[in-house]
């Protein structure tokens, strides 16, 4: 069992990107700006918008987090994405989800100019990505595709099983994944909170993604020997006595399930920092006009 080191990867990228930054400065080019909106006191997000920032300091890019309280109307929040898409200098920017209940989500990301929507969640972009145009892919899916090119793991017809059907995670590495070429050519399976005996399907799986959101879900019995498990779920559990008061889980149960793959993301450390550099991936082809031109 190899483990599939997110972090390490991560910091390869970062720093790649951060040539390309000095590349691009002493040029005299544009430096990438990306601005994140965070919206209430979600801890998780705090934490996953304080990593962006974070990352967007080390690869060099000039980066903002405009902070709103979950007071913040529907119409203030469109008003401000108005500003966003016709300010020059932002080159992509992201509102960080989840919203509160009283915002709708999908009108936010119809909001966003396809140009700057470097989280890839408009439909102009899913549309795209989804017939092989160029698009900026959202940050999860795309991590994991990156994890899967780097450690060189075989794709080319194997069945890859999918648990969930979200918009931000399932439903686009399922159509990656289905796609031509490397990392691609699978066989996909897309299973869902409807699906009847999860584990006929699992046990199938040459390669298992879940992103259900539901802590320690896979269990090794549901697991073919030699599997490639991909692990998205991150959540917090109570852990009194820990400094933080919580700790992680993913959605698959580690210590038995590791013993029995070929290669396994450990939560942390696994997909989410690919997350942050996806983000920061998209950035720099908003900044270089890549996509869109
Ligand atoms: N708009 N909303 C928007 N874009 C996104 O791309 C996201 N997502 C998801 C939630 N909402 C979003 C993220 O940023 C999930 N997500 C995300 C980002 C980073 C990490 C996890 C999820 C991450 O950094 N994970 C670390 C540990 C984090 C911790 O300590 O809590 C890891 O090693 O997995």
């Amino acid at each position: 069992m190899e483990l599939l080191d997110g972090k390490r990867i991560a910091d390869e990228i970062k720093a790649e990107i951060a040539a390309e930054v000095e590349a691009i400065k002493s040029k005299g080019g544009k430096i990438p700006h990306l601005v994140a909106i965070l919206i209430g006191h979600n801890g998780a997000s705090e934490t996953y918008v304080g990593h962006k920032e974070k990352a967007c300091a080390q690869v060099g890019f000039k980066s903002q987090v405009l902070r709103f309280e979950d007071t913040i109307t529907e119409a203030q929040l469109l008003n401000e994405i108005k500003k966003l898409n016709d300010d020059p200098d932002v080159d992509g920017f992201i509102v960080q989800m989840p919203l509160p209940k009283h915002i709708d989500e999908q009108k936010v990301i119809e909001a966003i100019d396809p140009k700057k929507d470097v989280d890839g969640f408009h439909p102009v972009n899913v549309g795209r990505m989804n017939i092989g145009l160029p698009a900026y892919v959202s940050a999860t899916p795309d991590g994991i595709v990156e994890l899967l090119r780097r450690y060189k793991i075989p794709t080319e017809g194997k069945h890859c099983v999918v648990l969930g059907r979200s918009n931000i995670v399932g439903r686009p590495i399922a159509n990656l994944l289905s796609q031509k070429g490397y990392p691609g050519d699978c066989t996909v399976t897309i299973c869902h909170s409807r699906t009847p005996n999860i584990k006929d399907h699992t046990l199938q799986a040459d390669i298992l993604i879940v992103a259900l959101g539901k802590a320690e879900f896979v269990t090794a019995d549901m697991v073919k020997p030699g599997a490639v498990v991909i692990d998205v779920g991150i959540t917090r559990v109570d852990a009194p006595g820990t400094k933080s008061g919580w700790r992680l889980l993913g959605d698959v149960k580690f210590d038995e399930v590791a013993p029995k793959c070929s290669y396994i993301t450990p939560v942390p450390g696994g997909v989410g920092p690919l997350t942050i550099v996806s983000l920061l991936k998209n950035t720099l082809k908003a900044a270089k006009k890549e996509v869109y031109g």
